[in-house]
């Protein structure tokens, strides 16, 4: 637990932003609202079991997934925060088809900011930890017109900061803006987030792999080779790797990105309509693969980092291995066909 004379959030944003001379204040501005939204929804989420917020609200999201009344609750709670900071020119959601505009009434700036609200939510009655995922660009369309798809899709690699909140036996906030990756633990007593993980570094190679083994029989060879190759005991160690699944993206990244390893959501043919996978490369795949690169990991659609890809769609989904940087590598040998087993 953090102490009480821990270092604050804010105090480690204007420490980074005084490292850049240029930097107008609005970057943390845009931040600090960010944090204040994620801190009303780690409350609703901490007392979710206790009053009548559980459940679905009663409709179906762009993906086709039943919305969870948290769900909601969390992307209102953001669109409402973030549109009257002044820094954003547009808004894009896991849980919106389209471009959210910022509302006539309030001035623009010059960031996107792209999030899935709360990811894992059909976790939520079931007590296991979700999150929210964000990542922050800057326009690329000229001011004053209006802003464009063109400054939603952009590549990974275009990002001005990336991270996620973490709702679980404790919140955290684990982001990056280019600088390495910083851990802040929520102290509920005092409703600060307080460093507590500062310059996290993912080992070069873990010892967990995590994947959702029950898509099996609808993986390719190359998908299965991979998940055998972990599964077998390493020459060195004589021991496979651990498996390790909660089916709650930001809590499996999480612990990888703390004790290192690989999670995998590779393409299987269970859904038609998701060939490549069920995550999303613009509000889940490219805000984490920022983050684990930045803490010396790698992220992959099995063929390609994922931070090149050229978006083609809002709520493109993509294939993801990410994690540790030689397991990463290693299934990407194997995806191309030149895997040793
Ligand atoms: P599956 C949660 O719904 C989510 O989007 C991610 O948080 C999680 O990693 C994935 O889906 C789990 O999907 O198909 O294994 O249940």
């Amino acid at each position: 637990m953090p102490s009480l004379l821990g270092t604050t959030v804010i105090e480690h944003l204007l420490t980074t932003q005084k490292a850049h001379p240029e930097a107008t204040g609005a970057f943390t501005r845009l931040l600090s609202e960010l944090i204040v939204a994620a801190k009303i929804i780690s409350r609703e989420v901490n007392k979710a079991g206790l009053v009548d917020i559980l459940g679905y609200a009663g409709r179906e999201n762009i993906q086709g997934e039943q919305v969870q009344k948290l769900d909601e609750f969390a992307h209102r709670t953001i669109v409402e925060r973030m549109a009257h900071t002044g820094e954003l020119c547009a808004m894009a959601s896991e849980e919106d088809p389209d471009i959210i505009p910022i509302p006539e009434r309030f001035p623009r700036g010059n960031y996107v900011l792209i999030f899935d609200p709360l990811d894992g939510s059909s976790n939520i009655d079931v007590n296991v930890s979700i999150g929210t995922i964000f990542s922050i660009y800057r326009r690329v369309t000229p001011m004053p017109a209006d802003p464009t798809l063109e400054d939603i899709l952009q590549k990974g690699s275009k990002q001005v900061a990336a991270g996620y909140f973490v709702y679980g036996s404790s919140s955290m906030m684990v982001y990056t803006s280019g600088s390495g990756v910083h851990g802040f633990t929520l102290l509920p007593s005092i409703g600060e987030f307080l460093l507590s993980h500062e310059n996290i570094k993912i080992p070069e190679r873990g010892r967990t792999f995590s994947v959702n083994e029950g898509n099996y029989n609808y993986w390719s060879d190359e998908v299965k080779k991979i998940v055998s190759y972990f599964k077998t005991p390493d020459r060195e160690t004589k021991r496979p790797y651990t498996g390790r699944y909660i089916g709650s993206l930001v809590a499996d990244f999480h612990r990888n990105l703390l004790h290192g390893g690989i999670f995998m959501y590779p393409p299987d043919k269970k859904d038609p309509k998701k060939p490549l996978g069920k995550l999303r490369l613009m509000c889940e795949c490219n805000p984490l693969s920022f983050v684990v690169e930045q803490a010396g990991g790698y992220a992959s659609t099995g063929f390609q980092s994922i931070l090149d890809l050229e978006p083609k769609e809002l709520h493109q989904r993509v294939p993801l291995y990410i994690g540790s940087k030689e397991d990463v590598l290693i299934a990407e040998q194997f995806i191309k066909g030149e895997g040793e087993s």
